[in-house]
């Protein structure tokens, strides 16, 4: 088959087929259909010239461009590969198909993956999420936002100290208090003296509010040490884990939600921009959170449209819809906002996220002026004040660490 034998724009995928949409953009003078065929090609059965090898009995194999789409200096391609061209249950396998050495292609300039749709018998052979938004919701008991914190600065503390700010954050009003995505086992901070004291202390201000509190421990790191770490957190019965998704890889993150002892998965995106930021190429951030999703991550962060990262809103408001669009039956993943936030945003993303999501703030309540604690107070009354409909403004003439908050970061 020639490149041009995989394009047929009359094809009608079928439902057991994996459908995935590009932006493709050629070098200068290369034919549009050409490039199509090449990366339906060169993602499934083919390569760059016709083969004395290939059987009629693997033609089935092959995947089809089924449109094609001008879009600006470019096309956006929707390509159907058959669910035999993958092994069941194996991200890593999926990726190396229609993620991989089509990237490279010397003709392409320009390639991103912005639709990954996969059939149900395929999507239904990896676990899933085992909780959910619903799975923690439950452990909360309540369906409105948490807030969360993550212990700042994000590296240097010792491990006393790192669960002294955790404690001062659950027992200020934080639901949720988490490791920062490059906090591992350093020698200031080592992961087992970490989580023995940090749950001694989440145990100690779960007593005094009377609230359930999480602690999510960061166990990114090789595979053997990742599962060692979650073994420390299920021994201590601490419900989180949390694992940096991209630096950790798939096939780790695979690995870790069969051998997760029932702990609540956290997915940290550290390093998502190196791939999602140019709109132009590298794979988008849905198809990221569609990928955890479909391997089992409980939450995931998906920007905020308000704080310091880049995303806007259309785009997170995509990302949200990819964590909780109805999917094949599988469970619902808990949007996680977090970057450069502080009290004053609560309003914003209430109005974007509604009930279902962690409003996380590290500098916002730890760089509060009196403190972490009433820097969690104030987080916490600034959702007070957002659920019952109050101006933050006029909330705060009652309590003082949100008054504070507005006087340090402007209304
Ligand atoms: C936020 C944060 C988070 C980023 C992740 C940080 O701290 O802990 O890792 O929000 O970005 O290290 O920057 P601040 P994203 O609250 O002090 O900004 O959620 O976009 O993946
Ligand atoms: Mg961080």
């Amino acid at each position: 088959m020639r490149y041009q034998d995989y394009v047929n724009t009359r094809y009608k995928p079928k439902h057991s087929e994996m459908v995935c949409g590009f932006y493709a953009q050629g070098t200068k003078g290369v034919k549009p259909k050409w490039l199509a065929g090449a990366i339906a090609a060169e993602s499934s059965i083919g390569t760059w010239t016709e083969l004395t090898t290939t059987k009629p009995y693997m033609k089935n194999l092959a995947a089809t461009v089924f449109e094609m789409k001008k879009s600006g200096a470019g096309y956006d391609l929707r390509i159907a590969y058959p669910h035999e061209l993958f092994e069941n249950n194996n991200m890593p396998n999926i990726l190396s198909s229609v993620a991989g050495n089509i990237y490279g292609l010397k003709e392409l300039k320009y390639l991103r993956m912005n639709e990954l749709t996969l059939p149900k018998a395929l999507a239904k052979s990896f676990k899933g999420p085992k909780y959910g938004i619903e799975g923690v919701q439950k452990v909360f008991r309540k369906k409105t936002p948490l807030i969360g914190t993550i212990v700042k600065p994000k590296l240097g503390l010792n491990t006393k100290d790192h669960a002294k700010v955790a404690y001062e954050a659950w027992v200020g009003g934080c639901d949720v208090v988490k490791d920062d995505e490059n906090l591992s086992s350093q020698t200031f901070n080592r992961a087992a003296a970490r989580i023995r004291e940090t749950v001694k202390l989440k145990r100690l201000a779960e007593k005094e509010t009377g609230e359930r509190k999480a602690y999510l421990f960061n166990v990114t790191a090789e595979t053997f040490s990742m599962l060692k770490r979650t073994g420390m957190a299920a021994d201590l019965k601490n419900e989180y884990i949390m694992i940096d998704i991209l630096t950790e890889g798939w096939g780790a993150l695979q690995t870790l939600r069969d051998k997760s002892r029932n702990r609540i998965i956290h997915a940290h995106r550290a390093g998502h921009a190196a791939i999602t930021k140019l709109k132009y190429h590298g794979m988008s951030m849905p198809v990221i959170c569609t990928i955890a999703r479909t391997i089992g991550v409980d939450q995931i962060h998906v920007g905020t449209a308000v704080g310091k990262m880049g995303e806007n809103k259309a785009e997170v408001l995509a990302n949200i819809k990819a964590c909780t669009e109805k999917y094949h039956g599988i469970k619902r993943v808990m949007p996680v906002a977090s970057g450069g936030l502080d009290p004053r945003h609560v309003p914003a993303l209430y109005k974007i996220f509604g009930n279902e999501v962690i409003i996380q703030m590290g500098g916002g309540i730890h760089g509060h002026p009196k403190g972490t604690r009433a820097g969690a107070k104030a987080a916490r009354d600034a959702l007070e004040a957002t659920l019952e409909g109050t101006p933050l403004k006029e909330y705060a003439k009652s309590h003082k660490e949100l008054k504070s908050a507005l006087r340090q970061w402007g209304k």
